[in-house]
């Protein structure tokens, strides 16, 4: 069995009702979401607008592929309404990243494992550090509380009490 770490983000719509969404399109089509961290309210990082974003990551058992598991992902994003633009960053309902799988490196075209800005995002980092603080990056070989004392962003990133 696989376990690969997602970071799910949405600025548009009802932002809870679509992390809440896309787990369970997740459960369905991709695996188990076995681990959720709270959901945070985060600033737009590097994006020119004025909503906040929910983050969230989620622990995800899979017997899928890194290439299948990527396909799903866009499949769900597209089933909640997702459109693409040629911007590099744009407000969406919901976004998908798949964060590490096991702890593999995936350097293809298409799909590069760790995603390589994880570090560079608090909103990423501090949901990690809530549920798996040792977590060790395969390239850095560092963990998610050393990559977080190491960000540069700080941005406001605030837990939601409730989740
Ligand atoms: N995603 C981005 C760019 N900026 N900022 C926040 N706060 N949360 C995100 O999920 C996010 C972002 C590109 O996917
Ligand atoms: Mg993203
Ligand atoms: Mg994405």
């Amino acid at each position: 069995m696989n376990k690969a770490y997602l970071s799910l983000g949405s600025n548009r719509g009802n932002r809870e009702s679509n992390l809440k969404k896309s787990i369970e399109l997740l459960n369905e089509w991709a695996g188990e979401a076995i681990q959720a961290s709270s959901l945070y309210e985060t600033p737009p990082w590097k994006m020119d607008d004025d909503t906040d974003f929910f983050n969230q990551v989620v622990l995800l058992q899979t017997t899928m592929t890194p290439a299948e598991l990527i396909d799903t992902i866009i499949l769900i994003e597209v089933m909640m309404g997702r459109t693409r633009s040629s911007k590099k960053y744009e407000p969406r309902i919901i976004d998908i990243d798949i964060l590490f799988f096991n702890s593999e490196i995936i350097n293809s075209s298409n799909l590069v494992i760790p995603h390589p800005l994880l570090q560079e995002r608090r909103f990423v980092l501090e949901p990690m550090v809530e549920i798996t603080p040792d977590f060790v990056h395969p390239v850095f070989k560092k963990n998610m509380m050393q990559l977080l004392g190491e960000c540069s962003d700080k941005s406001e990133v605030r837990k939601l009490v409730s989740k």
